[in-house]
């Protein structure tokens, strides 16, 4: 009788401590995928590297890296300036196209917006 007593809280546990996975899982993979219409600046990338929208949306821009970001459009359509850490940028698209955008500080860093 002890025995499968003991059994059961040791499943109570396990239960427990998987729950508790689960919610750390979930919490991480919430917080590096971006929201909708928003671009996340992480591990010296833009994620996602390519963001469809409509006309008349505004794309918001977060620095997510310890290092400063800039997102500067490649025909000089927009251009954030130096954001640090934490900081945002937003951009309203009035016109349909494909803008490529970069990184000055990091010319690698490349991304693009498309706009239908
Ligand atoms: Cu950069």
């Amino acid at each position: 009788m002890k025995t499968i007593k003991m059994q059961f809280e040791r499943r109570g546990l396990l239960a427990l401590a998987l729950v508790g996975l689960f919610i750390f899982f979930n919490s991480c993979s919430s917080s590096s995928a971006p929201p909708a219409n928003q671009v996340f600046i992480q591990g010296m990338a833009f994620s996602p590297a390519t963001l469809t929208v409509s006309v008349g949306t505004t794309v918001k821009w977060t620095n997510k890296d310890a290092v400063t970001h800039t997102v500067t459009s490649d025909s000089g359509v927009f251009d954030s300036g130096n954001k640090a850490n934490g900081e945002t940028f937003s951009f309203m698209f009035m016109t349909a196209g494909t803008y490529s955008y970069h990184c000055t500080i990091h010319p690698s860093m490349t991304a693009k917006i498309v706009v239908n």
